[in-house]
């Protein structure tokens, strides 16, 4: 049985065979030849010379043949299922009993067929109805598809190449420069314990690099006092935070196991479906709480087609002054982040694919921008207006701490998405995109790779004002076009696409994800973050196989579109000036509000009544720097 059977890959088309082979192709099938039709064209563009037998031949019929052809390989093909063992079988004994088993490679492949089944009945390879042309030839050719440096990898995707992040709208442009200058001003000569906490975290891990154990224990106990609470507790007393544990030795060495497997499957190894979403970038989230299931989820996701995985943590890593350190379960959802937990979860990711950890709300977000950095991570996420209107971190906090995170980002030269799910909670999408504009034109500011992450989803505005009642294209397609023309940068919807148009049934949520996400590349969109087909109403932990089959549903509609563009209707254009039209309003009020800030505090970024409420966590705890 070769070693063959089952993997998947693609052909090199520029490699010529090394050798011209002889060939036999026979349907034992009533009628099914289109298959082999298929394999044919490619084996005669490639100078292998082909025989293929009509269908409806007996077993009998085509041994008689094979002994006058005498080919070098003979492809059988078997789409029926019913008789497939007993017709497979009877052949391959008559080609037996005729002498010719031996002078040649035989495989089987079709509709009908598993590798398992081929294995057991003794054919030398046998191949699913997934088969790509590209392996099938392989085969013939007696090349190994996975073999490792035979195919370039994968480069990892840029998705910040090529944007000149300049504002094409003047207006706009001017007004999101002016308030994020007040914003820069405003934090420079501010503190708050997180912003400490990240420069002695920077200087723990170099210390512990340099084998510096004195310094470490020196800067550990100055990172203790800053903390509160739990964690307080842990770095005291050594007891773990509510609903943690450390992971096991034995868990803890698991992951080596998802390192080989990640490697393996990196390259030209992946599913056939993986193969279309190759150069479309779509990210899943992640977090189950346990990092050695996010790991397996992790390399499923990647197995499916996801190029890139994002890092959910608990919520109560928000709300606490400062990170554990160690390798840590979470008996919840979120998984903890701690610098160990991080590098173990890397392991599970294929290393051209894209890995996000998140730093867009809480007291620990300078901190998640160092340890991302220092693990290897490609991209966070920052955003003060979400942080501090929808999560619960208190604005005057999360502006210091986030310029902080900004000013790392680019220092580490870490891309970020500015997210806006404040529309979630109600915000309408027009005062979202000013304030992610702003945070967005301070990251400029200060060098940054900011990415616009405006969100695709039925939101409550929408709901509530019937914006898509009659259709999911036209408003997703007015947030693209808006933010298209007012700045040359980096568009990657979420997070995820199609929040509230999913439901607890799984077919209907998949291809809600699916065509969303279609709909995103459709527009011009750089990357996409999709959901599990049972994230938005998972009654427990998100389950493999939801995972798969939004993946499944993802690469079937994006096969499904191509290249093709979804036209939107003339009310899209209508949606986007009335966007324009609102992002300007809401800029001019922040602006009058004569600080960013306080414009949050206010409501201008979004109103009690919208559903935006200022966060407490960290409240009173900016400081000026000394
Ligand atoms: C086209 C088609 C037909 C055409 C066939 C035309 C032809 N010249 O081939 C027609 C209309 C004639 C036909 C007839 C019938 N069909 Co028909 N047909 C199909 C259909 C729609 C597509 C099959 C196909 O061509 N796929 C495309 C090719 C490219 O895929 P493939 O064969 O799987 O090949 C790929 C791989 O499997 C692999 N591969 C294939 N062979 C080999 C071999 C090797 C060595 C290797 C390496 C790889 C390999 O490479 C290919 C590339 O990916 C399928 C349903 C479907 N899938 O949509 C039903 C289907 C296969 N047909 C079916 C049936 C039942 C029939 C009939 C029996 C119906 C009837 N009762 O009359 C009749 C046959 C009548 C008879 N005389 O017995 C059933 C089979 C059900 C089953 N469980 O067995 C199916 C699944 C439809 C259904 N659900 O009812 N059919």
């Amino acid at each position: 049985m070769s070693e063959r059977v089952g993997e998947r890959g693609e052909m090199t088309p520029s490699a010529q065979p090394a050798e011209l082979k002889k060939i036999m192709m026979v349907p034992l099938d009533p009628v099914h030849d289109v298959g082999l039709k298929l394999i044919r064209r490619a084996l005669c563009e490639r100078g292998h010379e082909v025989v293929l037998l009509p269908p409806d031949l007996s077993p009998e019929e085509v041994v008689e043949k094979a002994r006058e052809v005498r080919p070098d390989c003979l492809l059988v093909s078997r789409t029926i299922s019913y008789g497939t063992a007993e017709v497979l079988a009877r052949f391959l004994d008559l080609l037996d009993t005729a002498g010719l088993r031996d002078t040649m490679r035989v495989a089987v492949g079709g509709m009908s067929i598993r590798p398992e089944l081929a294995q057991e009945m003794g054919f030398d390879a046998g191949f699913g109805p997934d088969t790509t042309v590209e392996e099938a030839v392989a085969f013939v050719e007696g090349r190994q598809l996975c073999e490792r440096g035979s195919q370039p990898s994968l480069l990892k995707p840029d998705l910040t190449q090529g944007f000149s992040y300049r504002f094409k709208d003047e207006e706009v442009g001017r007004l999101c420069g002016e308030i994020a200058r007040e914003l820069l001003d405003w934090a420079r000569d501010r503190t708050s314990p997180g912003v400490i906490r990240a420069q002695i975290r920077e200087e723990m891990e170099k210390a512990r690099a340099e084998g510096n154990h004195e310094g470490v224990t020196k800067l550990r106990e100055e990172y203790a006092r800053l903390t509160g609470d739990e964690i307080l507790r842990f770095y005291r007393e050594g007891v773990p935070v509510s609903h943690t544990r450390p992971l096991t030795p034995a868990e803890i060495s698991a992951f080596s196991a998802l390192e080989d497997k990640a490697r393996q499957m990196e390259g030209p190894v992946r599913p056939a479906s993986a193969g279309i979403m190759q150069d479309r970038v779509v990210f899943i989230q992640y977090g189950t709480g346990c990092p050695l299931m996010d790991g397996h989820h992790i390399l499923l996701s990647q197995a499916w087609g996801a190029r890139g995985v994002v890092h959910f943590d608990p919520s109560w890593g928000a709300r606490q002054e400062g990170f554990l350190e160690g390798a840590w379960s979470h008996q919840h959802d979120g998984t903890v982040i701690t610098l160990e937990n991080l590098k173990l979860i890397k392991k599970s990711i294929l290393p051209s694919n894209l890995w996000q950890v998140r730093a867009h709300r809480g007291l620990n977000t300078p901190e998640t921008v160092v340890l991302a950095a220092l693990a290897g991570a490609d991209l966070t996420k920052i955003n003060v207006v979400y942080g501090s209107l929808a999560a619960g971190t208190d604005p005057e906090r999360l502006c210091v701490d986030g310029v902080k995170c900004l000013e790392l980002a680019a220092r580490f030269g870490l891309p970020y998405d500015v997210v806006t799910n404040e529309e979630l909670a109600g915000v309408p999408a027009a005062k979202a995109f000013a304030g992610m504009l702003v945070v967005m034109a301070a990251g400029i500011l200060l060098n940054g790779r900011p990415i616009l992450q405006p969100l695709f989803a039925r939101s409550p505005e929408a709901i509530i004002g019937g914006i898509m009642d009659e259709d999911f294209v036209d408003f997703n397609a007015a947030k693209v076009a808006v933010l298209t023309n007012i700045v040359d940068a980096p568009i990657w919807p979420g997070a995820p696409v199609g929040f509230l148009t999913q439901s607890q049934d799984r077919a209907q949520s998949s291809t809600m994800t699916g065509l969303h996400a279609a709909l995103a590349f459709s527009l011009g969109a750089t990357a996409v973050t999709v959901a599990s087909s049972d994230e938005a109403y998972a009654g427990g932990p998100i389950t493999g196989a939801a995972r798969v089959d939004s993946l499944q549903s993802v690469a079937a509609a994006i096969r499904f579109f191509g290249r093709t563009k979804i036209s939107p209707s003339p009310r899209a254009a209508f949606l986007a000036e009335k966007l324009r039209e609102d992002i300007l309003k809401t800029l001019k009020s922040a602006l009058s509000a004569g600080s960013f800030v306080r414009a949050l505090y206010e409501g201008v970024f979004g109103s009690r009544e919208e559903g935006a409420y200022p966060g407490r966590a960290g409240r009173g705890t900016v400081t000026r720097r000394p």
